[in-house]
């Protein structure tokens, strides 16, 4: 859940970009200012994330993913990284049950970047091999900024709900 800050009536989220080296992950970030707006009295504001990709950072990526609130999953259209998008997804679950996390109820985004690559694998393949679930999607190309807003938009969306969803049984004010 985000955290609050009362004084300035801000609402905390925290975001992290997951995937396979060189996916895009960094510069999804480089394109993305962290102040959403305001949202029903509150300021929207998110900490963003990105993990290392290699797979011998997995220390890194693992603590990075703590208190994590939305993860954006961004993975590389180049056909040569069909594995590696796969092995990085297996390995985002299994740090995500390693920790705690739930991965059912947790906001996570498939991005589909790299669209720009004229052999580009096809969207259906990737849906099909990293999303059976038919988790939120989009296709992008992050390098130029295509996307990278709706992108953020989308997994925004995931979290309100599961903010609303909690606020049920917990209210906001109770939070901070
Ligand atoms: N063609 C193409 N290149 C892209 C796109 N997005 C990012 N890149 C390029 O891919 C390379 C890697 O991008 P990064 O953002 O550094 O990738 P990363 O996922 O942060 O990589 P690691 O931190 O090593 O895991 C850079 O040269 C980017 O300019 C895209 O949509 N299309
Ligand atoms: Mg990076």
């Amino acid at each position: 859940m985000p955290y609050v800050l009362p004084k300035s009536q801000t609402l905390c989220f925290k975001v992290v970009y997951y995937g396979p080296g060189r996916s895009g992950k960094t510069t999804n970030m480089e394109r993305l200012p962290a102040l959403v707006g305001k949202l029903g009295g509150y300021r929207v504001k998110l900490h963003l994330y990105s993990v290392p990709g290699q797979s011998f950072y997995n220390n890194t990526r693992k603590a990075l993913l703590q208190n994590v609130d939305g993860i954006v999953f961004v993975a590389d259209s180049d056909p040569g990284r069909e594995e590696a998008n796969l092995t990085a997804l297996q390995n985002l679950f299994e740090n995500l049950r390693r920790l705690g996390h739930d991965p059912e109820t947790l906001p996570i985004v498939f991005q589909w970047n790299k669209r720009d690559l004229p052999n580009a694998t096809p969207i259906k393949t990737l849906e099909a091999m990293l999303n059976p679930d038919r988790r939120p999607s989009i296709a992008t190309a992050a390098h130029l900024s295509k996307g990278v807003m709706e992108t953020r938009n989308l997994l925004l969306r995931g979290m309100l709900k599961q903010v609303r969803e909690h606020q049920e049984a917990a209210p906001l004010a109770k939070m901070a």
